[in-house]
């Protein structure tokens, strides 16, 4: 068993993402050392171990930094490899957990913020909208890992019991701050399943109190300036227009740096000569830059700006499957248009 100074969480106890960590490593038996980090003045060694997004939690593993909460509880449950085990052993289920967390982060937990924006009729339909995305939620929850609801017959929680427990188990605080999104009439499966997991032992210990966890929310939605980001910033037009692309050039700047340094062997591609992982993820999407440029109407100056992560996107262009797989320049182009109702430039 490693020393307790051997593993450090960076956290704030406000967060559901800490909360996560927090729970996985107490779960398996690892001692761990605890700093609470000020999110409006993060701490040097934060900056240094989350270079990339700057944010809690990180899990600093003999020195090796991790981010980013699934990432850390899948490295969590891969190093230490004993009972009990976060995710399931059959790939299929793993795939299927990770979907569903994936589903949490990226779908049901966004369609709340617009609930913190809005008032009045406008607040009710983005109620009813994060109401129709819970459904499906609980709907393929009940259909891949039929008896998850039912927590109280099981012995230790499991990986999406931790991913929507620690942060599914404040919603009566974010009801009390904010406006109340869970209706336990339509939500019988999942409040009967966030309730049970409520009683556990380990979530009662590890979960931010309620009335300071209410004070925070209050404190944090309503009375410090809310930044919405935007993917679609980049569609603004003029001086607006410019700032997105000096916004999105410095992301450029950090993952081109990101992939430097965590991946300096790579030549051309993740495999060598073949393609790896990143080659697949990265390429997939950004071989088709130009078109995005051409349908947006903005020059591609980015280019010249990161040499370095350009050439590996133009040798991902011109590797011979990426060409056979990538959608026509032209027809991408109208099909961004279209969408995003765009007018061809003239
Ligand atoms: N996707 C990240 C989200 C982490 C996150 O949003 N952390 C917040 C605290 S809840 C943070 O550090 N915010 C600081 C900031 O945005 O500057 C994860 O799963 O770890």
């Amino acid at each position: 068993m490693e020393k307790q100074s051997e593993i450090v969480l960076f956290g704030t106890w406000a967060s559901s993402y800490c909360t996560r960590v927090a729970l996985a490593l107490k779960l398996k038996g690892i001692p761990y050392e605890y700093v609470e980090e000020g999110l409006t003045n993060k701490s040097e060694l934060l900056l240094q171990y989350n270079p990339v997004h700057k944010k809690v939690p990180v899990l600093v593993h003999k020195g090796k930094p991790i981010a980013e909460s699934l990432v850390i509880l899948e490295y969590i449950d891969e190093h230490w490899d004993t009972s009990p085990k976060l995710l399931p052993e059959d790939p299929y289920e793993r795939a299927k957990a990770r979907f569903w967390a994936n589903f949490y982060d990226h779908k049901l937990l966004p369609s709340s913020f617009p609930v913190i924006k809005l008032k009045g009729k406008e607040q009710e339909k983005a109620i009813e909208d994060f109401s129709e995305l819970l459904k499906v939620f609980e709907g393929g929850l009940e259909k891949d890992f039929p008896g998850l609801f039912q927590f109280s017959d099981r012995e230790t929680l499991g990986y999406l019991d931790i991913v929507v427990g620690a942060n599914a188990c404040n919603y009566k605080a974010f009801d009390e701050a904010v406006a109340v999104i869970v209706n336990p009439e339509k939500h019988h499966g999942f409040v009967s399943w966030v309730t049970a997991l409520k009683d556990c032992p380990l979530m009662k210990e590890t979960l931010p109190p309620h009335d300071k966890l209410v004070s925070k929310m209050r404190e944090k939605y309503f009375q410090s300036p809310q930044v919405m980001p935007s993917t679609l910033s980049i569609m603004l037009k003029g001086k607006e227009q410019e700032k997105a692309i000096e916004e999105y050039s410095e992301l450029f700047r950090v993952f081109g740096e990101g992939i430097e340094k965590d991946f300096p062997q790579r030549s051309p591609f993740f495999n060598g000569d073949t393609l790896g992982f990143l080659d697949i993820v990265v390429g997939s999407n950004a071989c088709n830059y130009n078109a995005f440029h051409e349908a947006v109407g903005t020059s591609a100056d980015l280019e010249k700006q990161h040499p370095a992560l350009f050439s590996w996107v133009t040798a991902l262009t011109d590797y011979p499957l990426m060409k056979v797989t990538l959608p026509p320049h032209h027809k991408l182009v109208a099909r961004i248009r279209t969408k995003f109702s765009l007018s061809p430039k003239v």
